[in-house]
Order: structure tokens, then sequence, then C-alpha cells
């Protein structure tokens, strides 16, 4: 896992940790600070016929950074951190945690629940503020969002560059099929 400045030099890189499948960035570190999460992950035969694939993905380790720094971090969920995306979902900059049905601040508190299962999350509804979950429950879509949600201005500036609206339109490969989620790093 290597993070890179924006001249292509190298920031700070963890390596020799073997394939990260699973991770993402959220704003969850006091002062508006970006967390990275990156998740190890191995397939394994299985013997019970639980896949179709014969394969099981096991979960062997997660790894926690400063993002800036690639400092170890320490953060916590009530809810695996492979299995959440984060999302601003009331726009305040900092992230919100979606998944198992529900959405978590970045303390660990139930905000809301939700049904179904997500389909994405991010800007889905350009006209809303803050970020929107989508899921689907039984065939039909569902977007949820905070009503009383407001654009602070670390999202204003988020938006002005397009690239959260743009990878809204981009979710075929599903390398992005949750705005900030990444799968297969
Ligand atoms: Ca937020």
């Amino acid at each position: 896992m290597n993070v890179f400045n924006a001249d292509g030099s190298l920031k700070w890189g963890a390596e020799d940790t073997g394939h990260m499948h699973t991770g993402w960035v959220a704003t969850a570190l006091d002062g508006f600070g970006k967390l990275a999460m990156a998740e190890h992950h191995e397939w394994r035969p299985n013997t019970d016929g639980a896949s179709d694939s014969g394969m099981t993905m096991q979960t062997l380790e997660h790894y926690l950074f400063n993002a800036v720094t690639g400092e170890a971090a320490r953060f916590s969920l009530p809810a695996p951190l492979g299995e959440v995306a984060p999302a601003d979902i009331d726009g305040d900059g900092y992230s919100e945690f979606i998944g198992g049905g529900k959405i978590f601040d970045r303390f660990g508190n139930t905000l809301a629940e939700y049904t179904g299962y997500r389909v994405r999350s991010g800007r889905i509804l350009e006209e809303y503020a803050g970020e929107q979950l989508m899921t689907n429950e039984n065939g039909k879509i569902y977007i949820w969002a905070d009503l009383d949600a407001r654009d602070g201005e670390i999202m204003k500036k988020r938006l002005s560059y397009r690239f959260p609206l743009l990878l809204q339109k981009l979710t075929a490969s599903g390398y992005n099929s949750n705005n900030a989620l990444a799968s297969c790093l």
C-alpha cells in the first residue's frame, strides 16, 4: 500500500503486507484527519459448497493508517471495517459509516438504520446536500438521505473538483461502487 504526492513521488508506503483486497479512506480522525483502512484477504478452497466458485474469502488482517503521514492509527466500529463504506451523510466534513443495516458516526454511535443491501453511496442526488445511500430491497431501489444535511466547506470543495460526481457514473468495474470504498487495491 503506497500513498503518492501530487507529483508522483512516494509519500509513504507499507509494503510486504500481501494483497490488499478491500479498503477505504475516510475523514474520521480528529481535526478532519484522513484514515486509511486496507484489508488483507486470502481465498481458500471450501469444501461445504458455500460458494459457487468453490473458494471462500477470509479476512486475515486489516491495517489502519493516518493516510497523510502513514503512521499507524487506531479505529473501530461495531461492524467489521471491511464491510462498511464511508460517506458524509450530513455534509459536515466527517465520514459516517454504512454497513450491516446501520449508519454509524466515527465514534461508533448508531445514527440511523436502513433496510435492503447497500448498492452504492456518495453524492447520488446532486441537488441534495450531503451524501446518500442507495439500497436494493427485493429488486426495488431506494435512496436514503439526511434531509437535514448541509454542505460544509469541505463538502463544497470536494464537489468543486467534480470527481465524486463523475465517479457515480463509473460503477461498472466495482472498483468505486461505493465512491470512497475500493475493492481489490
Ligand atoms: Ca458527516
